[in-house]
């Protein structure tokens, strides 16, 4: 009943400022609530998502909150997930279908709790930018998220060294300028059995890997303007799979 009420309020901001994130996440079929600007059944600290106050995205790629959006304050919780497990993250009523969609990690060094990722070396997980194969249309990553429950499934490396790690979903709004960052980010303790860690050509600072006169973000790529032609590369080091 509570999980409705929020869903239902929430549903709400998100159609009167057409802005919002990540919702909740789903480890191995268990769901975690995210934030937003309601608290989560069970309160404020009962959620493994760092706090995000207001649905509206960063607008400039320098900000120190592109890392983990603003105020971006640690979480009490973390999840466990095993590597190699799926976690499935969930984003309010989406607006924004135009624009590349980024799942990123990086080591809290310690308890995520206490944990600044200020200066943070990040590696991608995960990115889609133009999906290729599409008739017409170009068709961003966010539409088809969108367009899947509004919902994104992403294995965690498999390799992946066990640790607490902060993982960050981001999604990129193209068709407004600037360009809108909807970064949110949550507490992992992975465990399992890999050894694995990125090396640096997969590394990247947040903020750092973005600037604001990046061909990726010009106003450009709305989703009028693509064609399944386009060539849209996606700024920042390439994925890390696991190996
Ligand atoms: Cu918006």
């Amino acid at each position: 009943m509570k999980t409705t009420i929020y869903a239902a309020s929430l549903l709400l901001a998100g159609s009167v400022s057409a802005h919002g994130g990540v919702i909740s996440y789903t480890i191995d079929g268990k769901t975690y609530a995210g934030l937003s600007t309601s608290p989560p059944p069970g309160g404020a600290a009962n959620t493994i998502q760092r706090s995000w106050a207001k649905l509206d995205p960063i607008r400039d790629p320098n900000s120190p909150n592109l890392a983990c959006n603003s105020p971006g304050a640690p979480a009490k919780l973390s999840a466990t997930a095993t590597a190699g497990a799926t976690i499935t993250a969930k984003w309010n009523n989406w607006p924004h279908n135009s624009g590349p969609l980024l799942v990123w990690m990086t080591e809290c060094k310690g308890d995520c709790s206490t944990f600044s990722p200020a200066g943070a070396d990040w590696f991608k997980i995960y990115q889609e930018g133009l999906l290729s194969g599409t008739i017409g249309h170009g068709k961003w990553a966010t539409r088809q998220m969108i367009e899947n429950n509004e919902s994104l499934s992403v294995k965690i490396p498999e390799s992946l060294k066990p640790g607490n790690y902060l993982i960050r979903h981001e999604t990129i709004n193209l068709a407004r300028a600037p360009a809108e960052f909807y970064p949110e980010c949550a507490q992992l303790k992975v465990v399992g059995s890999g050894s694995a860690s990125p090396s640096e050509q997969f590394r990247a600072k947040l903020p750092g890997a973005y600037h604001k006169s990046d061909s990726a973000f010009a106003h450009a790529y709305s989703d009028a303007a693509v064609s399944s032609n386009t060539k849209y590369v996606i700024p920042g080091p390439p994925v890390w799979t696991g190996n």
